[in-house]
């Protein structure tokens, strides 16, 4: 993989810098249930196209978590618009226009009355905008949302540029997951250059531990165990975080960290949700195991390494036998 060459087609911006001197109103839409990337990204364009006299807002239908509010302008993000006051719209980060979860109740934004402007780089992206800024060798959103900005020559001030680094570490895992190209530390260093803050993110993203949390995950590694075919698994009860004050949310992580054990083949966790059904997340880093495979037995999927489901009948809890946290 040639991890230097462009992440977007030269004549797709140019295209778009022209489409911006027609004055139109842009809504900046990410995915629902939405992570550091689709934030950053999300966050970071709004910020540009605002300090360029674009009309801009930007929206996302889930509220931005906690643990991401520190990132600036994620105050702006609104969970409702009147698609009937833009002109275009601009996907990010969404490797299907459904994962907005907007395709409900505003279908305005997927219409043919709506110029659609698609930056994305997951493989499932088909290309539906009318310009399209789509590349799967970008390690995440954000750093096509740099090459972007770098194209339109656009501002990019220190707190954008933390925007879309904020980005490239959740989507590497702080730079240590396969897709960590030259290109993407080569986006870092210029980020960082330009004011990037990688304390704010290291202190919010990598070292925010609360005490519930650190309790929590001291629960679930005292009830992990491994079957005889090298299963890790471990099993957690709302009632069991409900206990701590904890959000299921508080487990994110975890599962990364179970996996990190040798013996392990590959890595369960199943946590129950606030609607009462089950959600396992999978992961190995052994090259012969396929826990995508496994969630698609049980009508899930994912990638290779790291996969999930959902099982909504709680009576399934029986029948795999998992092991619950307990006192
Ligand atoms: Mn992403």
């Amino acid at each position: 993989m040639n991890t230097d060459t462009p992440q977007i087609e030269p004549e797709n911006a140019e295209k778009l810098k022209k489409y911006l001197t027609s004055h139109p109103r842009i809504i900046l839409v990410t995915h629902a249930n939405p992570d550091g990337d689709a934030i950053g990204s999300a966050c970071g364009l709004y910020a540009a196209f605002k300090n360029a006299d674009i009309a801009v807002d930007v929206a996302c239908i889930d509220e931005v978590p906690e643990y991401l509010r520190f990132c600036p302008f994620a105050g702006k993000i609104q969970q409702d618009f009147d698609e009937n006051a833009y002109d275009a719209v601009f996907f990010l980060d969404c490797g299907a226009r459904k994962m907005t979860r907007f395709d409900d109740h505003k279908p305005r934004i997927f219409s043919d009355k709506m110029v659609k402007l698609n930056l994305d780089h997951h493989p499932t992206n088909d290309k539906w905008g009318e310009i399209n800024f789509v590349s799967t060798q970008a390690a995440s959103s954000t750093q096509i949302v740099f090459e972007l900005l770098q194209r339109l020559e656009m501002k990019i001030t220190p707190d954008i540029a933390t925007c879309l680094l904020l980005g490239l570490y959740t989507d590497t895992g702080a730079f240590m997951h396969q897709n960590t190209s030259s290109a993407a530390y080569k986006a870092a260093s210029e980020l960082v250059r330009l004011g990037g803050n990688v304390q704010a993110i290291a202190r919010n993203i990598f070292h925010a531990h609360e005490f519930k949390k650190l309790k929590l995950w001291g629960k679930v590694l005292q009830n992990l165990y491994v079957t005889k075919d090298g299963a890790a698994i471990v099993g957690v009860p709302r009632s069991e975080y409900e206990k701590l004050g904890a959000k299921r949310e508080d487990l994110a992580g975890v599962i990364d960290y179970i996996n990190s054990m040798d013996e392990a083949r590959y890595s369960v966790l199943l946590s129950e949700d606030e609607k009462g059904s089950v959600k396992a997340s999978l992961r190995t880093r052994k090259p012969d195991v396929d826990v995508k495979a496994l969630a698609e037995k049980f009508g899930g999927g994912g990638h290779v390494k790291a996969s999930g489901f959902t099982i909504k009948d709680s009576k399934l809890e029986k029948e795999i036998k998992w092991k619950i946290v307990q006192d």
